[in-house]
């Protein structure tokens, strides 16, 4: 339906015949001069009609437009110094696809601001708007970054199951579904079959995966339905091993986000790319927050304002704004974790960008006695884990891995909430669109 883009019209085309299609982003009518700026993936370009130049129906088709209505446009390119970019469209035919209904819901031009339920409640249209759209297509290249990064990294793509028996990630969390006659949940995580990939031979395998969380929590950061890379790795040394990984994967996102240029600039955005990221232990974070006013028990997990003050001071005395939380207690981690410094500590990791948590990870048992032992000291029961311990009975490798919050991760590279920065957020107190 197009030979161009109109981002692709340049003067450099004068003369040329062209066919546009977009929507009506704005009309303007001078009386003998009609103009409409039509908007496509592509950008903005300039159709000028002229009384007496433009034939008599496509004048009359320009006074009947409503704005955002989907019209197609056959015309001529013209170089011209007024117009915005020194190009315009001098119209020879202009059919309506699909009249757009007034009044809008939303004002695309962005005149009149709309606040965050208001445009989530309109999101098709919200994301007509240049700024918006930037944000989807920079998570999209994010996310091909990523895939891009694991499989150079000889990761292999899987897919585990969101319909399952038992949980992952402790009880509270679950979302109950009923699965015929026998009682479901959706997955926290692909945590049990990712690990049982490493039973496999698979040896490192990764998932881009919905992670469903009944969490009632109503913050900027939390969602009940989130996106993450999840992966996993056999062979391992120990937590250090997966940290690598991590490390990697997180600076080519990082990366990636600085050379999206063009979306960069809509958004009016700057990113700083670190060149690598620091490993701080659980009990040097307690002690920095300490010399900062903030007492935190040892053993307690960092609460959200410990987060946000930790990314203050890594940033402020560290000149950080990626840092590893590592060797967390034991006892705040799943059952799963690898106990370090006897049952004290974990092999595991938080990774915290800017004061916010984006992802966690370390190495996992491998030993079934000692896996069984984990699951009933969390008065969990072994019996509802039998198809994962099977997994470690015969043969299974030292392995670790991490889960990677795509949405945590969108939100702290442009600063903006978790609604903005997903499509169709899930929260307490959305459920549609
Ligand atoms: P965890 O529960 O820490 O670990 O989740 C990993 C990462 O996923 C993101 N995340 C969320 N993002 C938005 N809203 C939520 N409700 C939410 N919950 C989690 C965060 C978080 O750091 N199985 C382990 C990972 C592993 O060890 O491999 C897990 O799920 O960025």
């Amino acid at each position: 339906m197009r030979s161009h883009y109109s981002g692709e019209i340049t003067p450099g085309l004068d003369g040329k015949s062209v066919t546009i299609s977009g929507w009506v982003h704005e009309i303007r009518d001078m009386g003998k001069l009609k103009f409409v700026i039509l908007r496509d993936r592509g950008g903005f370009i300039q159709i000028t009609a002229k009384k007496g130049v433009t034939p008599d129906e496509v004048l009359s088709a320009i006074d009947d437009l409503s704005k955002e209505s989907v019209i197609r446009v056959e015309g001529s390119v013209i170089r011209n110094d007024k117009a915005p970019k020194g190009v315009e469209i001098k119209p020879e035919k202009l059919e309506v696809i699909s009249k757009a209904a007034s009044p809008l819901p939303l004002d695309v031009t962005q005149k009149v601001d709309a606040d965050l339920d208001t445009r989530l409640n309109n999101r098709f249209m919200d994301i007509r708007k240049p700024d918006i759209s930037s944000i989807f297509r920079l998570r999209g290249e994010i996310l091909s970054a990523g895939r891009k990064f694991l499989k150079e990294n000889n990761f292999i793509e899987i897919h585990t199951p969101k319909i399952i028996a038992s949980a992952s990630e402790g009880g509270t969390e679950l979302f109950p579904i009923s699965y015929f006659d026998r009682e479901a949940f959706l997955a926290q995580s692909p945590q049990l079959y990712k690990q049982m990939m490493m039973a496999t031979g698979l040896d490192r395998v990764y998932e881009i995966t919905t992670y469903f969380r009944a969490e009632e929590h109503d913050t900027r950061r939390h969602l009940n339905e989130a996106t993450a890379i999840d992966m996993e790795m056999a062979f391992i040394k120990d937590d250090g091993d997966v940290m690598d990984v991590l490390e990697n994967l997180v600076l080519a996102l990082i990366k990636k986000a600085s050379s999206c240029e063009n979306e960069l600039d809509i958004l009016k955005k700057k990113i700083n790319v670190p060149e690598r990221i620091e490993r701080i232990e659980y009990d040097d974070v307690l002690k920095l927050l300490r010399e900062h006013g903030k007492k935190l028990p040892w053993g307690e997990d960092l609460d959200t304002e410990s987060e946000k003050l930790l990314g203050k001071i890594m940033l402020k005395e560290f000149g950080s704004e990626l840092y590893f939380i590592v060797h967390f207690p034991l006892a705040i981690k799943p059952f799963y974790t690898m106990p370090f410094k006897g049952e004290k500590y974990s092999r595991s990791f938080d990774l915290g960008y800017k004061g916010v948590e984006i992802a966690s990870g370390g190495q996992r048992i491998h030993d079934l006695e000692l896996l069984s032992k984990r699951i009933k000291h969390f008065n969990l029961n072994p019996d509802n884990f039998e198809f994962y311990l099977k997994a470690f009975r015969y043969g299974m490798p030292p392995h670790g891995g991490f889960g990677l919050g795509i949405d945590r991760v969108m939100m702290q590279i442009l600063d903006l909430s978790i609604r903005e920065v997903v499509l169709f957020p899930r929260d307490r107190h959305r459920l549609t669109p």
